[in-house]
């Protein structure tokens, strides 16, 4: 169960790779750098352009090279291949869209029901700059340091019973969510909390850790330098 496995600290680390960004040309590359930084799982998704062949594609060509697990994390309903191991059931909880609140998962919920793999709700909570997914999803982002609406919105998420959270400072962020923030709400949540966006140095990451994330999340430096991906992975393992 991968959600036990994130709850447990056994998957700590996860990397994000984008359809958009990574065809079936150059994956063998990325996952063998990706395998070899101790990285414990990878989700596919990006906030566009992820139609349903290039996420299936890319989840094939990934489950063709490597054990990890592969969970999904998409933007639409779109963005699914029933070769995953799981999905984030995302629910953007600071969106002024109701479509990415709730539209998303209704359309995509008996589909997910007979699929075989697991489902995790999550609470996706959107933070300053919030990037390319604060633009699309319509976000009234969260200030990267307001640790009272980052509870607000964490507290009413584990009150309905979501399985996660995750704390979104956007692909590329410049910086990351403020380490004060991440720990003031996996001080107060029973559930898990992931962080991700703007996480590119070792320091950062090691530091959510300490601040209580169960698993951080980093999609662009496997991207582009993927030797820090090892030393972010060694560093949160340490
Ligand atoms: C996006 O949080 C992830 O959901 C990854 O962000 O690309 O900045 O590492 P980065």
């Amino acid at each position: 169960m991968i959600l036990e496995n994130i709850k447990y600290g056994r998957i700590r680390h996860l990397t994000l790779l984008d359809p958009e960004k990574n065809g079936p040309k150059n994956i063998e590359k990325v996952i063998d750098f990706i395998d070899r930084s101790g990285s414990d799982a990878i989700m596919v998704g990006g906030s566009t352009g992820t139609g349903t062949k290039s996420v299936d594609d890319l989840v094939g060509a990934i489950k063709g090279l490597t054990k990890k697990p592969v969970i999904l994390f998409p933007s639409s309903p779109e963005a699914f291949s029933p070769r995953a191991d799981a999905i984030f059931y995302l629910s953007l909880l600071n969106s002024s869209s109701l479509r990415y609140v709730m539209g998303f998962q209704v359309q995509s919920a008996r589909l997910l029901k007979s699929a075989r793999m697991e489902v995790i709700s999550v609470a996706y909570l959107v933070f300053e700059p919030g990037m390319t997914v604060g633009k699309v999803g319509g976000a009234k982002l969260i200030g990267r340091e307001d640790v009272s609406t980052a509870l607000d919105y964490a507290t009413a998420a584990e009150l309905i019973g979501f399985h996660a959270i995750y704390l979104e400072a956007g692909s590329g962020a410049p910086q990351s969510i403020d380490p004060a923030v991440v720990k003031a709400v996996c001080e107060d949540m029973t559930i898990p909390v992931i962080v991700g966006g703007g996480i590119r140095d070792p320091v950062t990451a090691k530091k959510m850790l300490d601040a209580g994330a169960a698993a951080i999340v980093t999609g662009t430096i496997a991207e582009n330098d993927p030797e820090i991906l090892g030393k972010i992975v060694s560093a949160i393992k340490a």
